[in-house]
């Protein structure tokens, strides 16, 4: 039988995923939705045959949801999360899981009440195939000892919604949360060093750019580069220097053209497009554990809650000048092993 899905939040990403999940991914149906946006979610129930739920926790708590998305803004993540695990339903939560320590902390609290995994977080750029490649580069050894990585996440514009704190707590928190799974590694220190602001930011107050320097329990240091607007479009990059070579995420696969004495690659305008892949591997994964009863493979609850404790180092430093701080990363339990 199929998985029935309730999805909460439709915007931009819950958009995507209610298509993805109806088109794309085999084995589930979407049955639910809610939006706050009750027009919204009206149309979207009834373009794919949901049942529209003004309220996302009597969606959750539904007889006929077996599973629960949750693509609402970021602040509403964790009573969707927390409601999931009180009704026992696995739930796919897009990241970033909690705003807040405390409420990642109380997730990671009730998941282990509950004796079950039953939170994944959507960090898919661990399913990315460049990722996973790059992955396999340094655990082969190619590159001898991972010692710095450089890396980039520059978005084409951003929403006016977008704030200096966001910068790191929502773009940032791939780039925290994809190298300490690229480098099997945990955080001890980090910074944020602010360059000159770019004047295309618009918007009053966001400091753009921003670099987050991070420095891990091996030693490894790790900038980044975190844009809100870059103009030009959706850039990822991440170089891994190691004592005997280096290796590199490679681009998405795009068509050279050559034509009046200029050569031209395109470049992925959006998230959409640039991890498309990523997003159709991640949520089958989850559909297909899912229905066979199994954890989920994906970022857990504790990988979420180590991301903003983090980010939320990260985001006093800039606040407080740009001072390194510790990071102290509480030990993991067996329970996330
Ligand atoms: P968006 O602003 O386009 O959409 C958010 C939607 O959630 C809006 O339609 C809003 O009305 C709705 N909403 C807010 N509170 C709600 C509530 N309590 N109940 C039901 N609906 C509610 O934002 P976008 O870009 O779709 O992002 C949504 C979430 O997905 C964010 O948390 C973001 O961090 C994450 N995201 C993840 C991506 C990834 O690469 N994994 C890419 C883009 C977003
Ligand atoms: C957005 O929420 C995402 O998660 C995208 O993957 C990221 O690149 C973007 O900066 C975020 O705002």
């Amino acid at each position: 039988m199929d998985l029935q899905i309730g999805v909460i939040g439709l915007g931009a990403i819950g958009r995507d995923h209610v298509k993805r999940l109806s088109q794309r991914i085999t084995g589930c149906k979407v049955v639910a939705v809610s939006e706050v946006n009750e027009a919204v979610g009206k149309e979207i129930a009834e373009q794919y045959g949901a049942r529209f739920y003004a309220d996302g926790e009597e969606l959750i708590n539904s007889p006929s949801v077996q599973a629960v998305m949750v693509t609402a803004w970021d602040p509403a993540h964790a009573q969707y999360v927390m409601a999931s695990i009180k009704a026992g339903k696995p739930v796919f939560c897009e990241k970033p899981l909690a705003t807040e320590v405390s409420e990642c902390e109380e997730i990671v609290r009730a998941e282990q009440e509950l004796g079950r995994r039953v939170v994944q977080v959507g960090f898919m750029r661990r399913y990315d195939p460049g990722y996973q490649e790059l992955k396999r580069a340094i655990q082969e050894g190619k590159i001898g000892q991972a010692m710095v990585v450089h890396a980039c996440h520059r978005n084409m514009s951003h929403a006016a919604t977008m704030t200096s704190e966001m910068s790191i707590k929502n773009s940032g928190a791939h780039e925290i949360d994809v190298l300490r799974w690229l480098l099997e590694d945990e955080y001890v220190s980090g910074q944020v060093v602010l360059p000159r602001q770019s004047r295309i930011s618009a918007k009053e107050g966001l400091q753009d750019p921003q670099i987050m320097m991070l420095r891990t329990e091996k030693g490894i240091c790790i900038d980044v580069e975190i844009s809100q607007s870059s103009g030009y479009g959706y850039d990822i990059q991440c170089e891994v220097v190691g004592d005997l070579g280096t290796a590199r995420l490679p681009d998405p696969p795009a068509v050279i053209t050559k034509t009046d004495c200029s050569r031209t690659t395109a470049i992925s305008p959006d998230w959409q497009s640039r991890f498309v892949e990523a997003y159709n591997i991640e949520l089958q994964d989850w559909v297909d554990r899912t229905r066979m009863g199994q954890e989920p493979g994906g970022a857990s609850a504790w990988d979420g809650y180590m991301v903003c404790l983090t980010a939320n180092v990260l985001g006093q430093c800039r606040e407080e000048g740009g001072t390194a701080k510790e990071i102290k990363l509480p030990k993991k339990p067996d329970f996330y092993r």
